[in-house]
């Protein structure tokens, strides 16, 4: 897992805190902490998959993600700067994020991550959301028409996906 990491710009060197030794092209000899098939987000200092997976359903993804790499989850974006950086890799797709509400819970905010069900804190809900439409709705897309807000969905819909580790 991990190795050393080819930079194609100075800059990108600059940004992983080693100093750039050649013209043009050049290895950083910086170690990157990412299995292959995925790649170092310096902003965030995550591994994201490269590929963007599915469609899928969302339990699909979960096991998907998590089958692809050990520790490997579905996207978990944290903050507003690992949403944007959600929003870069995704591209005019909407995606699955790993964000659920338990099937006893009868709270709409009762969100939880899925790698570790713990109550989620920041959040990016897009109008009205979530709102468990029709009480079908436990599971949560990040819309690329909605400048990736997030929106509660069915099980049975299908969506793309990234993992995350
Ligand atoms: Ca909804």
């Amino acid at each position: 897992m991990g190795g050393l990491r080819w930079c194609r710009q100075d800059l990108e060197c600059f940004a992983f805190g080693v100093q750039w030794t050649e013209q043009g092209f050049g290895i950083c000899n910086i170690y990157v902490p990412c299995p292959l098939n995925f790649d170092w987000d310096i902003y965030v200092k995550k591994c994201y998959s490269l590929e963007i997976f599915g469609p899928s359903r969302w339990s699909n993804a979960v096991d998907q993600c998590r089958s692809t790499h050990p520790g490997a989850k579905l996207i978990e974006p944290r903050n507003a700067l690992e949403n944007q950086r959600l929003a870069v890799m995704a591209g005019a797709t909407d995606v699955w994020i790993g964000l659920y509400r338990p099937s006893i819970s009868t709270d709409l905010n009762d969100i939880r991550y899925s790698s570790d069900g713990q109550l989620i804190g920041y959040t990016q809900w897009g109008g009205g959301q979530p709102n468990n439409n029709n009480g079908q709705e436990s599971v949560v897309m990040a819309l690329s028409s909605a400048n990736y807000k997030w929106f509660d969905k069915t099980r049975t819909e299908i969506g793309k996906f990234i993992c995350e580790i």
